[in-house]
């Protein structure tokens, strides 16, 4: 499903025009890189990997990081490295802002060095570096990731998905090389409720999907999964029936209201979105980790 629905079912066309040709220049640069580093968001561990990642060919080591793991679930973040081990996948959850992460990642990515170095020393040639792509899906911290590795500022990063629009060398001294590139989101969407925590997480530009709409299922999910946390930070106990009255009764009483007494629900809409980007209802992922057979023993 390329297009989603939006408020009355219209349709919403949501992959911007750039991320095609962005694809393209990515396949072409598949044959000189040695390894993909893919970043995620360890809020929606699932909706934030493009298949089309995995997809070229030939295969190369890659290393699945998922970002704005200080925002997300701790207890999830863990079940969910548990559950792709199982599936034989690495990953790390990180905050790309903090060193020691990077430091975590550098290990990582001179493991994947080291027999490029050996061989070259073998064949008594000065070693090359190490070419790294860095790709996912947009405002992940791919530049971020970048600029702690290369200089701080090497790299554009912002607060909006589509800040890189172009493919970009960067070199961290003659090691490692990285090729930063634009985030590029899934063609088609598996599901709905993907694209909507996607839009939360902030990798789709909020003038793509409404943005009452995106608040209204994080409200929901938030009642479903993080109760407290909503009720702590808005007094508000939603359930499936009342939805949208207690959404509304809820914006009123954060004060978001229109001449009259009606609710402002666009701005309370903005407000939650804040909120929970900004980490101020808690810690929280939006995909959860299926329950191993283990834990059903
Ligand atoms: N809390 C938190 N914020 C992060 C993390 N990584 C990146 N950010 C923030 O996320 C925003 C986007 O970062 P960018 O590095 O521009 O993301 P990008 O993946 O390069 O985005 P595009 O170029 O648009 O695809 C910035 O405001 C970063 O400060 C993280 O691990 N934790
Ligand atoms: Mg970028």
């Amino acid at each position: 499903m390329s297009d989603i629905k939006g408020m009355g079912g219209k349709k919403i066309h949501w992959y911007p025009g750039h991320m095609a040709s962005a694809t393209r220049e990515l396949k072409n640069a598949w044959r000189h890189i040695d390894v993909v580093v893919e970043v995620a968001d360890a809020r929606v561990p699932v909706a934030s990997r493009n298949p089309i990642f995995l997809s070229f060919t030939p295969q190369k080591p890659h290393i699945l990081l998922f970002t704005h793991a200080d925002l997300a679930d701790i207890d999830q973040g863990a079940r969910w490295l548990r559950y792709l081990y199982e599936a034989g996948v690495f990953a790390l959850m990180v905050d790309v802002r903090q060193s020691a992460d990077i430091r975590l990642i550098r290990r990582q990515l001179l493991k994947i060095h080291a027999p490029i170095l050996e061989k070259a020393k073998k064949q008594g040639r000065i070693a090359r570096p190490l070419r790294i792509l860095v790709s996912g899906i947009p405002n992940t911290g791919k530049s971020t990731l970048i600029n702690q590795f290369v200089g701080k500022r090497s790299a554009a990063v912002e607060a909006r998905p589509g800040v890189t629009r172009q493919q970009n060398w960067l070199r961290s001294g003659a090691e490692l090389h990285f090729l930063d590139t634009p985030g590029i989101l899934p063609l088609k969407m598996a599901d709905e409720e993907g694209a909507k925590a996607l839009a939360a997480s902030g990798a789709i530009r909020d003038s793509i999907l409404p943005v009452e709409d995106v608040a209204l299922w994080l409200f929901k999910t938030l009642s479903a999964l993080y109760p407290d946390a909503l009720h702590a930070r808005y007094g508000a106990v939603a359930d499936d029936d009342h939805l949208l009255s207690v959404f509304s009764d809820t914006a009123l009483r954060m004060g978001c209201r229109l001449p009259g007494e009606e609710a402002d629900l666009s701005r309370f809409s903005a407000m939650l979105l804040d909120d929970f980007r900004s980490g101020r209802i808690g810690r929280i992922t939006l995909e959860w980790a299926p329950v191993t057979d283990i834990e059903i023993q």
